[in-house]
């Protein structure tokens, strides 16, 4: 194949990494659908793929992932910064010369008997100023045809490359080389302690090797929208969050937007696209992960159903990417909690093994159909709720931010900041129950999770607190309103104590008549809380003691998440920002 382009740097390069791996054969992308369609039918002839049924899921497919290798791998993630305190306490750190060592060793020949593609991608609209123009060169055409969807995957990409003669290189291998003859696995990969996940951060650099699931692979996901992401906008002067956002539009077609960052699987997918049940209020959807650079979505599977998000079953109705799922006996996909039992009773499961509903192990548990973390690919144009603002280069002002994670206990429903300097300690002491999108935490059972962004801030996360400081000095009387909430509150006997879902536009909208100075507040310890009446409950069966439990400021508890927080915020050292002091001093004070 001939190379289309005239980039002397990305042809420099491509043909560097194309010495270390070799590949048997290298392929410029595209980002064509007769490209999508033709991986996809390579895929499924070597068995890499299952085409679900056309008539129920048109142009779908599904991909089973080895056991081994169903979620980012936190542990084997790195931010190689030239010096170890610039990665800060929350990344791991290794020297980048002596990871590179060890990179280029595993990287040697790694692509042998494979094919190396050369994906040209924008994350954010193509040529739009705040985009990123990046090449990924992969091993793995499910990773191809997933950047399809996730990102802007084109020629134009090449053609900006040439004009600006820059572009984020992201290297990633599935690290598992076939010698002559040798079958491939259905989905190849590498053992966990050869799985590396490495940034280097001075260089806007990204090597991944070893794993071929979601945002270990994708690099324009995690890897370069968050990780380097992040701290180029803190050198820069900008912003990379782990956010959702949306459009809420009142009666009177007043239009909110509201930015949320919630730690991964706590529900951005759900609020993005939430319907609202509030007469009058609508959510129109402009991203569900990261702000926002995405053109997809690679939502968490299970618990997606009618009732819980019928804006995420609409938009992968057709065209989409399943992984991890349930195959049904026709040919259709199913997940735990989809809304009703799996068709046929049955089918083949994530780990593609003949499996019955209701299947019990040699220990009596039941065995689940699709992995918790499992995951489907679709485009965000596809969403019916999708905001005609979506990629509108400009943006859409944010008025709201909203922080929060999964706590059974202590956080109550919701509560606003006193202020934006209060809000970054909100957002900064925010702690979530662990999920299973990343599974290698080991026993942890509470984990701070500063902004949602713990696992993706590409530099030390002392200053990423000061970079939010300084965004809040600069915003001034700009600054967006900030907010906590918690849909995850849970009764002594394990019930969910709020609807959640669809109800949770009762909570935007008391956020939005705030921001309107149309209703008041009740000033508490630890922040501002509706006044009781004005978050309407009208139609639903909440109890007045379940609400009461909502709305408690348990002190006693209150003041041990504080204690925890001091010890956690201690370990920035030197680092940890002055006024995150001050508000945990203040707080403390006012918790008596
Ligand atoms: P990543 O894609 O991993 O970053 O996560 P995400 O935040 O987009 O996760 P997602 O929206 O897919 O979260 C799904 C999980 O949150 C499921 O277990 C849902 O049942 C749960 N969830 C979402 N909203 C609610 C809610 O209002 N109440 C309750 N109880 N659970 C919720
Ligand atoms: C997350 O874990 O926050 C995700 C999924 O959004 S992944 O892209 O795999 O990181
Ligand atoms: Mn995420």
């Amino acid at each position: 194949m001939s190379v289309p382009t005239t980039n002397k740097k990305l042809i420099a390069w491509v043909n560097e990494v194309a010495a270390m791996t070799t590949p048997d054969q290298i392929v410029w992308c595209d980002g064509s659908k007769a490209e999508y369609d033709r991986l996809m039918a390579e895929m499924v002839a070597s068995g890499m793929a299952i085409k679900l049924n056309e008539k129920k899921r048109p142009n779908s497919f599904a991909f089973n992932s080895d056991p081994s290798d169903v979620a980012r791998v936190e542990g084997r993630t790195y931010i190689a910064s030239r010096k170890q305190e610039d990665a800060g306490p929350t990344n791991n750190w290794i020297d980048p010369s002596a990871l590179k060592q060890t990179m280029r060793d595993l990287y040697k020949g790694c692509m042998k008997g494979r094919t190396m593609y050369v994906i040209p991608f924008s994350m954010g609209p193509i040529g739009s100023d705040i985009a990123k123009n990046a090449i990924e060169l992969t091993d793995s055409p499910y990773v191809v045809v997933n950047q399809h969807i996730m990102t802007r995957v084109s020629t134009e990409v090449l053609r900006l490359i040439e004009k600006t003669d820059d572009f984020i290189p992201c290297l990633h291998s599935v690290g598992a080389p076939l010698q002559p003859g040798q079958k491939d696995s259905r989905w190849p990969c590498a053992p966990l302690d050869k799985k590396y996940i490495a940034h280097f951060p001075e260089e806007n650099l990204i090597w991944s090797y070893g794993s071929g699931y979601g945002g270990n692979a994708l690099l324009g996901k995690k890897c370069l929208a968050l990780r380097i992401a992040s701290a180029m906008a803190a050198r820069e002067g900008w912003m990379a969050e782990h956010m959702l956002i949306l459009r809420f539009t009142n009666p009177e077609g007043k239009k909110f937007h509201i930015a949320a960052a919630f730690p991964s699987a706590c529900g951005k997918t759900n609020l993005a696209m939430l319907q609202s049940t509030v007469p009058g209020w609508k959510v129109e959807t402009i991203g569900d992960d990261i702000v926002n650079p995405e053109a997809g979505f690679f939502g968490v599977a299970p618990g997606t159903s009618q009732g819980s998000n019928p804006m995420a079953l609409a938009s992968i109705k057709e065209n989409a990417i399943f992984t991890n799922v349930v195959v049904t006996e026709d040919k259709d996909v199913w997940w735990e909690d989809m809304g009703y039992d799996c068709p046929g009773g049955g089918g083949i499961d994530w780990k593609n093994n003949p499996w019955k509903q209701g299947m019990k192990d040699a220990d009596g548990k039941k065995i689940v159909g699709a992995h918790a973390n499992s995951r489907f690919t679709a485009r965000a144009a596809q969403c019916p709720v999708i905001c005609k603002d979506w990629e509108n280069p400009a943006g859409v002002p944010i008025d709201i931010f909203v922080f929060g994670g999964k706590r059974t206990t202590t956080m109550p429903l919701v509560h606003e900041a006193f202020d934006f300097n209060h809000g970054i300690y909100m957002g900064a002491t925010a702690s979530s129950e662990p999920t299973a999108a990343a599974l290698d935490l080991g026993g942890v059972s509470l984990r701070f999770d500063p902004f949602a962004m713990t696992p993706f801030i590409g530099y030390h996360a002392g200053d990423y607190m000061q970079h939010w400081f300084d965004m809040g000095d600069k915003l001034g009387a700009k600054a967006p309103r900030c907010f906590y909430v918690n849909w995850f509150r849970k009764t002594a006997d394990g019930k969910w104590l709020w609807p959640g879902f669809g109800e949770n536009s009762r909570v935007l909208k008391w956020m939005c008549d705030r921001v309107e100075g149309k209703v008041g507040a009740r000033k508490t310890p630890i922040g501002l809380m509706p006044i009781d009446g004005d978050l309407t409950l009208d139609g639903l069966d909440i109890s007045a003691k379940d609400w009461a439990e909502l709305m408690k400021v348990d002190t006693a508890l209150f003041k041990e998440t504080v204690i925890n927080a001091e010890k956690y915020l201690a370990t920035f050292g030197d680092k940890l920002p002055p006024r995150i002091t001050e508000q945990l001093q203040a707080l403390k004070a006012r918790l008596g």
